[in-house]
């Protein structure tokens, strides 16, 4: 029941990849700045030529074809933003996946999706290769160099091919990218978002939010691999004639030092990010050029929210997205803002609050937050479009509350979430990873309050029989989820304890485990 498109027209075949690039082109932009990486500037015209060449490489080398699923591999950087373009001109599906993902978490994404290609930086290849020698749906990985050197296969193919390429008719409501939430069972699940979805974010969000113009320099810390990355720092700046820069490894120093050097205007990432700008401002660091500073992805503190705004005279604009909504769909404004306080629905999205049987709950309750809008929501998996979402609307794990006046504010996950430093992680992914240890009897994984981090991976353990409760052996623990599934994911803190607390059934109460002692 869901399409509406609420005043976003776009002709009934619309490709976003040419649109992000050769229309930019058509229009005149082709001489300016679209990306900033591996020390080197890119102008839209070279962009374009570079995606088009890819273009030509998957379809008349690698068999691409329409509908084709295809997995991206990379961190951030110019060359994963050109195959991504790439992928869309020839009508394939693409599947940005986090670059530090294990080949247990790849062949779960792989199957799903039923990936038949792979896109991977030469650098990150050891554990795609392993995926992809189990899998029965993968067929062809091909090298990219990321560091844009081209000195790997699919850039010495591409060199030889025309700059120009007729991309696929794709329809507007052809799916364009299935993105990955984290679940909070580790098990992933897949969204579907048409060609028409990325450029609504950019022509409602960034266009009405953050009013991007062509001078724009876009910074940020999410991986292209998280739509909220996928949005800041490519759909973004390219829709509207403005630039990226694009860092593979976005810690906030590195992030600091690329803000002053580019005069950047627009900064998307998380508040443990911003509180280290700010520390960093008290020791000269000039960010000043900065416009607009997007948080999402953890509750901005008011503190944080308060000193930004003392500091720089303008606001933090603290929003909430998904992926099953593609980006951001509740915000404050540069013009309505408040500490502790989401905001309001972005134009073309509806939210409320709901109780656990779906029935909006008065202003001031705290539930359940419902979505619902243009782009989204639309699972892969039959079964849970049946179970999280109802009529359109979208139930997320987040609770909420409105004020009277209408405002969101965040109350607590709904789940077994955690959310670290910008990271989505599911406490039972982790909780699986450590149990495969012969050290461990039996764990449970939670979220602890973290000043610097927002919440730290926390592991209440119980060990076998004859292990030593010391230092050895939590870093012993530590390496092995390390090796198993995503470093950031590692629990950062181990509680060892001899019993874990259970219901008369026998599960186990994680509440209790949040509980302050
Ligand atoms: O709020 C988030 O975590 C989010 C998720 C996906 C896309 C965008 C955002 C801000």
């Amino acid at each position: 029941p869901e399409i509406r498109l609420a005043g976003f027209d776009y002709p009934e075949h619309v490709n976003a990849g040419v649109e992000l690039t050769d229309r930019m082109v058509e229009k005149g932009f082709g001489d300016h700045t679209a990306l900033i990486g591996n020390g080197r500037r890119r102008t839209y015209k070279e962009l374009a030529d570079w995606s088009n060449r890819i273009a030509h490489a998957l379809v008349e080398d690698y068999g691409v074809k329409p509908g084709n699923r295809v997995l991206l591999r990379s961190a951030n950087n110019p060359a994963m933003v050109a195959c991504w373009l790439a992928v869309m001109k020839v009508g394939a599906v693409a599947i940005n996946s986090m670059p530090l993902l294990r080949a247990g978490e790849l062949t779960k994404i792989v199957d799903k999706a039923e990936v038949s290609h792979a896109l991977c930086d030469t650098r990150l290849m050891e554990e795609l290769v392993a995926c992809a020698k189990t899998s029965d749906h993968l067929r062809i990985v091909v090298g990219f160099d990321g560091t844009a050197n081209h000195d790997a296969e699919l850039d010495r193919i591409a060199l030889d091919k025309p700059v120009t390429y007729q991309a696929v008719r794709t329809g507007r409501d052809d799916v364009a990218l299935l993105a990955f939430t984290s679940g909070t069972t580790g098990d992933p699940k897949a969204t579907m978002h048409f060609h028409r979805d990325l450029l609504i974010i950019a022509d409602g969000y960034a266009k009405e939010v953050l009013g991007v113009v062509p001078e724009d320099i876009f910074v940020g810390s999410p991986p292209l691999a998280f739509t909220f990355g996928l949005g800041g720092l490519a759909v973004f700046p390219l829709r509207f004639g403005a630039a990226a820069a694009l860092l593979e490894a976005a810690s906030p120093p590195n992030m600091i030092e690329i803000i002053q050097k580019y005069r950047a205007t627009v900064c998307f990432t998380a508040p443990t990010a911003y509180r280290v700008m700010l520390r960093a401002m008290d020791e000269g660091a000039d960010l000043s050029s900065l416009r607009a500073a997007v948080s999402a992805g953890e509750t901005l503190p008011a503190p944080v929210y308060e000193e930004w705004r003392q500091k720089t005279g303008k606001p933090m604009l603290d929003g909430i997205g998904s992926t099953e909504l593609l980006h951001i769909f509740i915000t404050n404004r540069f013009d309505d803002h408040r500490p502790a306080c989401t905001g309001r629905p972005v134009d073309g999205y509806e939210a409320k609050v709901v109780d656990a049987e779906g029935r909006e709950l008065p202003r001031g309750e705290v539930g359940r937050l419902a979505v619902r809008g243009p782009t989204g929501c639309r699972y892969l998996s039959e079964t849970r479009q049946k179970d999280y979402v109802l009529n359109g609307w979208n139930l997320t794990g987040d609770s909420f509350y409105q004020d009277e006046e209408g405002y969101f504010h965040f109350a607590a996950r709904s789940d077994d979430m955690i959310v670290s430093a910008g990271y989505n992680i599911a406490g039972p992914e982790v909780e699986a990873a450590l149990l495969a240890h012969d050290d461990v009897l039996e764990c449970a994984v939670v979220g602890a309050p973290d000043d610097d981090r927002g919440q730290i991976v926390e592991a209440h353990v119980v060990l076998a029989e004859g292990v030593a409760a010391d230092e050895m052996t939590t870093r012993r623990l530590q390496d092995h989820v390390k090796a198993v599934i995503a470093p950031y994911k590692y629990p950062r803190r181990i509680v060892f304890t001899r019993v874990l607390p259970k219901t008369e059934t026998g599960k186990i109460q994680r509440f209790r485990l949040r509980e302050p002692a």
